[in-house]
């Protein structure tokens, strides 16, 4: 990662979206700043590419749940005008929705991405649990894909069937490994024209990112983690990546933050730029 200053000469755009509203469980706020302050413990990606960053700071966080989703909406429609793709430091994964519908208005077949534990489809978890439903609501979005999953409800799992929602559990992913999963999420998102890609750490085991809202054991481990974010960057049409969910006050010896920084910086060192 090489930081710039000016949008024509960076090939990424970073920013920070600091929301913890609208959950019970506050300590998401802060993950921007930590995860950014590790950036700088690593010398070179591990794929040897070097991507220019610019880095575009925080989005304020407003007195409102409400608020602060327009504003994330109406700034994020700006950071997409650039026509870079986008990284996004969380937050809770409430920020996902309005970073979707923003890309919206630039793309007409939109594919997500979504690595969590869980399916996040209930419809009464205000705003948090409801976020599959809330992007498929989205006229733009034709296809999401879950990675992950590891624990749901009843209801969540008719909500995918009902919906076609493809999924790859934990138990598939160990038993077939993350190039059949990369192999799974191009043939579901063939034809999109945008790709974006959603990454809650609950995702990963709480042994190598406790600093999280929601323990969930049973996770990738950060080998696999890293693997499929490198490999996710070769896809064609990335235009966005969010990172969410990473409690700085849950975490322990800031091991999430680091490994949230790793994740993000071999992402985005990973991307090829068309
Ligand atoms: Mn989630």
């Amino acid at each position: 990662m090489e930081f710039v200053d000016k949008p024509e000469e960076a090939d990424v755009i970073l920013v920070g979206i600091p929301m913890d509203q609208g959950t019970e469980k506050r300590g998401c706020a802060n993950a921007p700043a930590t995860v950014r302050s590790y950036f700088d413990n690593f010398f070179f990606s591990e794929t040897c590419g070097v991507r220019r960053v610019l880095d575009r700071g925080d989005i304020v966080e407003e007195n409102t749940f409400e608020c602060s989703t327009d504003k994330i909406y109406s700034k994020m429609c700006d950071l997409f005008n650039l026509k870079r793709p986008v990284i996004t430091i969380g937050g809770n994964h409430s920020i996902t929705f309005p970073i979707v519908k923003a890309l919206s208005r630039f793309y007409n077949k939109i594919g997500v991405i979504h690595i969590d534990a869980h399916p996040d489809a209930q419809i009464d978890y205000y705003p948090n649990g409801d976020i599959i439903p809330n992007i498929l609501s989205i006229p733009e979005v034709k296809k999401v894909i879950s990675i992950g999953l590891r624990n749901w409800s009843k209801y969540e799992s008719s909500f995918l069937e009902e919906h076609k929602v493809p999924y790859i559990t934990m138990n598939s992913l160990i038993e077939a490994g993350i190039d059949y999963c990369v192999e799974k999420i191009k043939m579901a998102l063939h034809g999109c024209d945008c790709i974006y890609i959603s990454f809650d750490i609950d995702s990963i085991d709480p042994a190598f990112a406790p600093g999280t809202g929601w323990i969930e054991p049973g996770g990738l481990t950060s080998r696999q983690a890293i693997e499929l974010v490198q490999k996710l960057a070769k896809l064609e049409n990335v235009k966005g990546f969010d990172l969410v969910e990473i409690n700085v006050k849950k975490d322990s010896k800031d091991m999430t933050s680091i490994l949230g920084a790793k994740l993000i910086y071999e992402f985005s060192n990973a991307l090829v730029i068309r």
